[in-house]
């Protein structure tokens, strides 16, 4: 793609579309989400000379209902019962391709899945296969800010560029952007996005109430896309900027306050998705203040939207971010859990309780939240971070689908019951109450959306899984690859080369990074690159406890936090268990000496060189593989990905010689293979 273009078509470049635009296709549909099918149809047509005015078709689209189906459509549509939203059914027979939705969202994901099955939706005969997302709810929460903060910049964590959204305190107007943004969900499956962060300042505070208009405009945008908008609110807003004296959520004019701002949001958004709330965590405000428990303030908000079919989204984070580093007993990773479980049942229907994936904080390798077990009463959705925070920011290659798929498959209640994945979906045929699955935006204003090109990716896998969250995580790849590159001459060399420095990226970033999942290694602050000790004596209640003797942190119930008893059997014995513990967990529950044996035999120190050495071998493989590439892709792609394997190898190799020495000075024991440790 040139640099002539604003910006890169990351999975839709216009060679994806060749199949379909080389074919006759007929679209029944009516409304906004129809008619984007049809100017999709068209524009392929017109570049690949497909279309017609009449049958035969090769391909039909279409709302059922929406009138008189080719005698093959009606033989598919005469096979399958109700379809459901945003579902569709996909078939070939006779030389047909058909896809049938019940609603136009439907027929929206239908016509991205032929353009994903390119000339294999054209192939033979298959189907008709019924498609439904898992989750009604898959968000994308952008930790944008309309004001540029002082610290956090205009995006926090954001490691691509500028917002989509916002720019110097306003709205940026650039819609195309975003209507291209709503394109590109819409083709990986997410339906909604909340504009702004988390951490709620001031100027951001007054979104639903002063300036609804520029949220409204991206609403717009993302219509015809079937994307909705979200936003984050300060529950301190009531006071500022409502002018009233609290913000206690039990107050009758609080919550006349909250009803009618919400009624003048869905005045101006009528599909609004709903509030998401960062509530007495890291300084944000929250019920605390005045008293009140996070159900109060949760089901506050929630009443405020029920009239109007919105939903709450009430964040799980919450923890003790000013803790005595000397105190052992108080343990961040119980936080969440010891304040929600207790509240399990007595959330409103339409809130929603969003966890982060592990107990602490978007670590490269942390257990799975003990809360997916906890709360059958709750509404649970999960959240991942896509921003690469905690994964290289976006300058290291880490493809995060097989970490995602790990925790999406996880029982939390034992081997055999529900995986998680199940458990925030529920099951979307019958009662449609599932949380869903939120995503962390990667995305800004950068050429390649997500500054890394690769790391596209990601943002395509958190989409793809949140609609099917069991889909095999190279598989997933896959389709990206062959989206992403579908000018490419010789995919299939292409895609052999991409899933060998991709597909087990995320490990070799452990291995330069965080061993046995200790974690939080990082320069405080930033988050990006080593400094051991950085967190080691800070109140965020994060610490390695490394000595002369050992590393980890005691989590059992036997000597430590009794962190291992949230979770319920037998993963409460198998964490408990230095015998039992899974060895890449090891350090997140126990402290062991540096001799402690794993199972492969290795001592833990051994390890700690071990990983660190091969990891950056693992990197200078992976940049040499794209070194190879050159001349397969892009040129101006293939030289930002150099540029930033160079910057990747060079932090690896600070990761291991940081890590490296610290662990030889601390435990004196040296490398069994001599190698070089400063
Ligand atoms: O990981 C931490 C980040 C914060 C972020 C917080 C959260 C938005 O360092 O920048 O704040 O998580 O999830 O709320």
């Amino acid at each position: 793609m040139s640099r002539a273009e604003e910006f890169h078509p990351a999975w839709l470049p216009p060679e994806a579309f060749g199949p379909v635009g080389a074919r006759r296709t007929l679209v029944l549909g009516d409304g906004p989400l129809a008619g984007t099918v049809r100017e999709e149809v068209a524009r392929a047509e017109d570049r690949y000379g497909g279309g017609a005015s009449g049958p035969p078709y090769d391909l039909v689209l279409a709302v059922a209902g929406s009138g008189p189906l080719p005698d093959t459509a009606e033989a598919v549509v005469a096979e399958c019962g109700p379809i459901g939203a945003e579902g569709f059914v996909a078939g070939r027979r006779d030389g047909v391709t058909v896809v049938l939705a019940d609603d136009p969202a439907g027929l929206l994901y239908g016509f991205f899945h032929v353009v994903r099955l390119g000339e294999r939706a054209f192939t033979g005969a298959f189907g008709p296969q019924a498609h439904r997302p898992a989750a009604r709810l898959r968000v994308l929460d952008h930790w944008d800010n309309v004001d540029v903060h002082p610290v956090m910049g205009q995006v926090e964590r954001g490691y691509a560029g500028g917002s989509i959204f916002w720019r110097d305190g306003a709205a940026r107007g650039d819609l195309a952007r975003v209507r291209a943004y709503g394109r590109l969900l819409a083709a990986c499956g997410v339906n909604a996005i909340t504009v702004n962060n988390v951490n709620v300042h001031a100027t951001e505070a007054r979104l639903p109430t002063e300036r609804l208009d520029d949220v409204a405009a991206i609403a717009a945008a993302l219509r015809p896309y079937g994307v909705r908008v979200h936003l984050a609110v300060a529950f301190s807003a009531p006071v500022d900027p409502g002018g009233l004296p609290t913000a206690d959520p039990l107050d009758n004019d609080v919550r006349a306050w909250w009803a009618g701002v919400t009624a003048q949001v869905y005045a101006a958004i009528p599909d609004f998705g709903g509030y998401l709330v960062k509530a007495d965590s890291e300084g944000q405000p929250g019920p605390f203040t005045y008293g009140r428990g996070h159900a109060d303030g949760a089901n506050m908000l929630a009443a405020a939207l029920e009239p109007h079919g919105g939903v709450v989204r009430w964040r799980a984070f919450v923890y003790d971010h000013r803790q005595d580093w000397r105190d052992r007993s108080t343990d961040r990773a119980r936080a969440a859990y010891d304040h929600f479980v207790p509240l399990d049942g007595r959330f409103s229907r339409n809130v929603i309780l969003q966890v982060k994936h592990g107990p602490i904080d978007f670590q490269p390798r942390e257990p799975v939240s003990p809360l997916f077990a906890a709360m059958p009463e709750t509404r649970l959705a999960l959240e991942l971070q896509v921003t690469q925070e905690y994964t290289g920011q976006q300058r290291h290659v880490c493809h995060l689908a097989p970490m995602w798929s790990e925790v999406l498959r996880f029982e939390p209640e034992g081997p055999g019951g529900p995986d998680v994945a199940t458990l925030v979906t529920g099951d979307p045929a019958s009662s449609g109450e599932s949380g869903g699955l939120a995503g962390v935006s990667n995305v800004g204003d950068d050429h390649y959306w997500t500054g890394h090109p690769l790391a596209q990716a990601n943002l395509y896998a958190f989409g793809r899984l949140a609609w099917t969250p069991r889909t095999d995580s190279a598989a997933i790849l896959d389709e990206w690859i062959g989206l992403t590159f579908a000018a490419s001459r010789d995919l299939a060399a292409l895609r052999r080369e991409l899933h060998a420095i991709m597909d087990g990226s995320w490990r070799t970033y452990e291995r330069y990074t965080s061993p046995l999942g200790v974690g939080f290694m990082v320069r405080p602050g930033d988050h990006y690159g080593p400094d051991v000790d950085g967190y080691e004596y800070t109140p965020w209640g994060t610490y390695h406890h490394a000595d002369r003797d050992g590393v980890g942190v005691d989590r059992t119930r036997a000597t430590g936090t009794g962190f291992t008893g949230q979770y319920p059997r037998p993963w409460s014995e198998v964490y408990e268990s230095l015998e039992r513990c899974p060895d890449e967990l090891l350090l997140f529950f126990h402290h062991v000496p540096y001799g402690h044996v794993l199972r492969d035999g290795t001592t833990v120190i051994q390890h700690i060189y071990d990983t660190h050495f091969a990891g950056v071998e693992e990197v200078v493989a992976a940049r040499s593989r794209w070194e190879g590439l050159a001349g397969a892709v892009d040129p101006d792609l293939h030289a930002r990905v150099s540029t930033l394997f160079d910057e990747q190898l060079r932090c690896a190799r600070e990761w291991r010689d940081q890590i490296n020495t610290y662990f030889y000075r601390k435990s004196g024991v040296p490398d069994a293979h001599g190698r070089r440790i400063h």
